[in-house]
């Protein structure tokens, strides 16, 4: 018995009696069975059609190279590519790489395990194309075993400062694979202690060993580096990314890297934030620090993504010009073209640090010769840490819509790669993963892992698709066996389909008020501490006094606003304008201020917080309207998350309406208890 669930990849036998002989023999073209990734792809096939269906089909493989162009002339597939079709009763599978051939795989096994007609799905053939070309999960795994904002149990990847590879690390990469993730960074981008030694011979036959795993399926290894490595395990005394020596370290110890871990992607770094070193320390720029990794590393196919979550976290909360939402725009803006090709700029959604609500960073857009990647995060740190229900896919929809003006280019526009034109582009997460028996501690939250994936593999695809598809492939297999009609499968999708759309609302609604975020306890960011990070070095504000709250970021005040293209600008400057769920981001606003909906300030805070706790018990109620109809273990589990969050959401609630009534004096207006 494995001590960790399928999640989507169950495979539960299907009672439904449909015709299945499209089946029996699948051909892939384009690769042969020297290429793993196909073989994966084919075992992938056997196993879960003979489990679902009882056929043993026959997997017949092509010629290499021989797709270039798809069977019926119509379209030229590129490398991650699939198209599937039926000729003469039987499924045909191109691609022009393993990779594309896993995927069409994987796709297969969907439709199978979703009950949907083989004919009706390929018989007028499908091709399908990533959205992004980099669809990446950024683990913050500590070697000792522990994750920086961890959620879900202890690493599967790292333990008493070794590595592990076990059957878990190929059932994850089936996983992830399964919705399409191609790179992989499994360390904290916090480098530190035993994980600086990772790119040592400590570590490399393991790394190599776990490339290898991950290659595969079509996954890249990246590792998190430690810029000042020279330093630390280097024996130099600088890390001056234009110091010759520096420089000759990094050459030497990067030819060894990349021959002991062939399979190696490249680097993820975090220079200069929060405490990790950088080439400011230098007097140097980040294109200095970015490119003179990526100069050295780009012999080998490596690239660096370089991360803009620059700030100072020292700073003084009396000092009213400061404005940390400045400082990622600030330190890159001015370096747009200044990178190098194999250079890829990761930037998180929003200028502060994945708030349940922020605006979009206003980096996207301002740079149009820079490659760029968006870095949302599905560990929930801020959103309920994977106790509270928060399903964060209609939120990326969201921020990747949004139009940048710069070209009326959207963010997923230039994430990518659409609008330059460049291929090292995309979308990573921080992942929710831990070795909890259902991966991501609320069984929830298994939807954001699964949905990241595939948004990041089609933008196009609808957050209540995704969330519907998830329920119905996830509620499969826990349920087991007996057809998806019989077992009420429509009544279980539809409550958890209807749970999860409603649950970032809601979450919001409880939540610090109108886009200020923050109000977390420090340290921990779980519940509510409306001050606690108010008289704090890190730059998270929200002023409010017995008048007033927010954060002015007109020109008037810090100036943030005009980091945005002028039509932003101007949508945000103006407090008409400015959308209401970001107004106290942007706008230092008296409490009686009257919302669109002609209620004022206070009065919105008061109304949201009531309603969010009574929504939050809701969402419980309809969860436990599935009593009796999926499995016993996901339903207690989660029921307990839920009564966790209905008296959490309370808290949330009575703290935030108390702080304000005390703060203001000014009564609810429908006379409810604050305390
Ligand atoms: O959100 C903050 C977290 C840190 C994290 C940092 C980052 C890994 O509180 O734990 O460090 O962001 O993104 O680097």
């Amino acid at each position: 018995m494995k001590n960790y669930s399928d999640l989507w990849l169950g495979y539960k036998k299907k009672t439904h009696n449909r015709d299945c002989k499209n089946l029996n023999k699948i051909s892939f073209t384009g690769v042969d069975e020297t290429d793993a990734v196909a073989v994966n792809a084919s075992e992938e096939l056997k196993t879960g059609l003979k489990t679902m269906l009882d056929i043993e089909p026959e997997i017949v493989f092509g010629t290499p190279g021989v797709t270039g162009t798809v069977s019926n002339g119509s379209e030229i597939l590129d490398n991650e590519e699939y198209r599937i079709s039926l000729s003469d009763g039987e499924i045909v599978v191109e691609a022009k790489s393993g990779t594309g051939i896993l995927y069409g795989a994987f796709d297969i096994l969907r439709t199978v395990a979703v009950e949907k007609d083989v004919i009706e799905a390929y018989g007028k053939g499908i091709v399908v194309r990533p959205s992004n070309p980099l669809r990446m999960l950024n683990h913050w795994d500590k070697m000792n075993g522990d994750i920086e904002r961890g959620y879900s149990g202890e690493s599967f990847f790292f333990a008493d400062n070794e590595i592990v590879i076990n059957e878990r690390t190929r059932d994850y990469a089936r996983l992830i694979a399964s919705v399409g993730i191609n790179a992989v960074v499994i360390n904290n981008v916090n480098v530190k202690d035993a994980a600086s030694y990772m790119i040592t011979d400590r570590y490399y036959d393991k790394l190599a060993e776990l490339g290898e795993i991950f290659a595969g399926y079509g996954i890249r290894l990246f590792l998190s580096l430690n810029y000042a490595s020279t330093i630390e395990i280097g024996g130099l005394d600088s890390a001056d990314p234009l110091d010759e020596k520096v420089i000759a370290w990094w050459r030497t110890k990067m030819a060894e890297v990349f021959d002991r871990i062939p399979t190696l992607g490249g680097f993820l770094v975090k220079a200069d934030s929060e405490g990790r070193p950088g080439p400011f320390t230098y007097g140097r720029t980040q294109a200095d620090g970015a490119n003179m990794l990526a100069d050295i590393v780009k012999e080998y196919g490596g690239i660096i993504v370089w991360r803009c979550f620059v700030y100072n976290c020292k700073q003084d909360w009396r000092d009213e010009k400061t404005d940390r939402a400045k400082s990622g725009y600030d330190y890159f803006h001015s370096l747009d073209g200044k990178f190098e090709e194999n250079v890829i700029l990761q930037i998180k959604n929003g200028p502060m640090d994945f708030q349940v609500r922020e605006p979009i960073s206003p980096l996207f857009g301002g740079m149009e010769n820079t490659n760029q990647m968006l870095e949302v995060q599905i560990a929930q740190e801020y959103t309920g840490q994977q106790r509270h229900v928060c399903f964060l896919i209609p939120w990326f929809k969201e921020i990747l819509a949004f139009n940048t003006h710069m070209k009326e280019a959207s963010v997923a526009d230039i994430v990518s790669g659409r609008v330059m034109g460049n291929k090292n582009a995309g979308m990573t997460a921080v992942c929710n993963t831990g070795d909890d028996y259902n991966w991501t501690g609320h069984d929830l939250a298994g939807a954001n892992l699964y949905g990241f994936g595939k948004l990041a593999f089609d933008t196009s695809l609808s957050a209540t698709d995704i969330a519907a598809n998830w329920a119905r492939l996830y509620l499969s297999q826990a349920i087991g066996e007996s057809s998806f009609a019989k077992r009420n499968g429509e009544k279980i999708v539809n409550t958890v389909k209807e749970i999860l759309m409603k649950s970032w609302p809601v979450y919001e609604k409880y939540n610090a008020p109108l886009g200020i975020g923050w109000m977390v306890v420090p340290g921990i960011h779980y519940g509510p501490d409306v001050d606690g990070y108010e008289y704090s070095p890190w730059g998270t504000y929200h002023k409010a006094d017995l008048h007033a709250i927010g954060r002015d970021r007109t020109d008037n005040g810090t100036g943030y606003v005009s980091q945005y293209r002028e039509e932003n600008k101007k949508m945000y400057e103006n407090v008409e304008t400015c959308p209401e769920e970001l107004l106290l981001f942007f706008h230092r606003l008296p409490y009686n201020y009257v919302l669109k909906n002609g209620k004022t300030v206070i009065q919105h805070i008061y109304d949201t917080h009531f309603e969010g706790a009574e929504e939050a018990a809701k969402l419980m109620e309809e969860w436990k309207s599935l009593e009796g109809l999926i499995s016993k273990d996901v339903y207690e589990r989660t029921l307990e998350r839920f009564t966790h969050q209905a008296e959490h959401s309370k808290e949330w609630r009575d703290v935030i309406n108390s702080y304000f009534f005390r703060k203001t004096g000014i009564k609810d207006l429908q006379g409810r208890e604050i305390y």
